[in-house]
C-alpha cells in the first residue's frame, strides 16, 4: 500500500456525529488520511439541543495521547474542545514535545451554545497552549475572548490575528463566519495577511462547521501540503460541504462530510 498519511484529533465526542471527533475523522477519511481520536469529553447532544456534557479527567486524555503516539504517531494533530483548565493543561505539556504541527481550534461554545471550555480555562488556552500552536483558528467570539478585542470587520480580524500571533500561534487563522458580511478568513503568519473569501450559504444546517474544516486543515498538513494551501483547500472543502448538507435530523443538521475534495 503507498504511503497512508496519519492524523491525530484531540477533541470531544458529539455523538449525533456531525462535530467534534466524529466530524474530525469522517474528514480525515475524506481526504485520504488515517485518523486517530482522543476523547476529551463526551456531549449527549442531537441535532436539537445539547443535554450533556461530561470531561474526562486530564490524566484520561494523557494517557491516551501518550498510547497514540508513542505507537503510531501522527503527520499532523489537531485540538478542539478540551473541556477543562487541566486538559488544557495536560495536552499543552504533552505538546512540548510533539514532533508534528499542532492546530489548535480553541472550541469555547458549542454551536448550540453549551459550554465545551469553561471561562476560567481561557487563560491557559492562551498562555499555555498557544505558544504550541502551529496554528490557532478561532472563530470571531473565540478571537475575541482570547484578545478582548471587539471584531467587526476585517481590520479588527487583522487586529486580533497579530495579537493571538505574539501569545505564540506560529500562524492564526480567524474565522469570519459569525460576521454578518461574507465569511472571509483571515490567516498571518508572521509576514503577511492572506485572504480566505467565500460567498454565504443560507442554511440552518452548519452544525459542526469549525471541527471539519479544522479538520480539512490538519488532513492536508499531515498529506504535506503547505499551510495557506492547506487553508485553502480546507475552504474549498468546507463550502462544497455546508452548500451540500444533507438536511439530516430536526434541528439544526451536519454539513457533508462526503463533500469532494478538490
Ligand atoms: O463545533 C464545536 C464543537 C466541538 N466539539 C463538540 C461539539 C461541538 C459543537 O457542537 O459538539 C463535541
Amino acid at each position: 500500500m503507498r504511503h497512508l498519511p496519519v492524523a491525530l484529533t484531540i477533541a470531544g465526542s458529539d455523538p449525533s456525529g456531525g462535530a467534534g471527533i466524529q466530524a474530525d475523522l469522517k474528514t480525515f477519511h475524506q481526504f485520504g488520511v488515517y485518523g486517530e481520536a482522543v476523547v476529551t469529553l463526551l456531549t449527549v447532544q442531537n441535532t436539537m439541543r445539547v443535554s450533556r456534557v461530561e470531561a474526562m479527567p486530564a490524566w484520561l486524555v494523557e494517557e491516551q495521547i501518550a498510547a497514540v503516539i508513542e505507537d503510531i504517531p501522527p503527520a499532523a494533530a489537531k485540538t478542539g474542545a478540551l473541556g477543562s483548565t487541566e486538559a488544557v493543561e495536560t495536552v499543552a505539556r504533552m505538546a512540548a514535545g510533539f514532533a508534528f504541527p499542532l492546530v489548535v481550534d480553541p472550541v469555547m461554545l458549542s454551536t448550540r451554545g453549551r459550554e465545551l471550555l469553561p471561562e476560567s480555562a481561557v487563560r491557559a488556552m492562551r498562555e499555555k497552549l498557544l505558544p504550541h500552536a502551529a496554528l490557532a483558528i478561532p472563530n470571531v467570539p473565540e478571537a475575541e475572548a482570547l484578545t478582548g478585542i471587539a471584531i467587526r470587520g476585517i481590520e479588527d480580524m487583522r487586529r486580533a490575528a497579530c495579537a493571538i500571533r505574539s501569545m505564540g500561534a506560529r500562524a492564526v487563522l480567524i474565522k469570519g463566519g459569525h460576521l454578518e458580511s461574507d465569511p472571509l478568513d483571515v490567516l498571518f503568519d508572521g509576514a503577511e495577511y492572506r485572504d480566505f473569501p467565500a460567498p454565504r450559504l443560507a442554511t440552518p444546517h452548519t452544525h459542526g462547521t469549525g471541527c471539519t474544516y479544522s479538520a480539512a486543515i490538519t488532513a492536508s498538513l499531515a498529506a504535506g501540503c503547505a499551510l495557506a494551501e492547506a487553508v485553502a483547500r480546507a475552504k474549498r472543502f468546507i463550502h462544497e460541504a455546508i452548500r451540500g448538507n444533507p438536511g439530516l435530523g430536526h434541528g439544526s443538521g451536519p454539513v457533508n462530510h462526503h463533500a469532494e475534495v478538490s
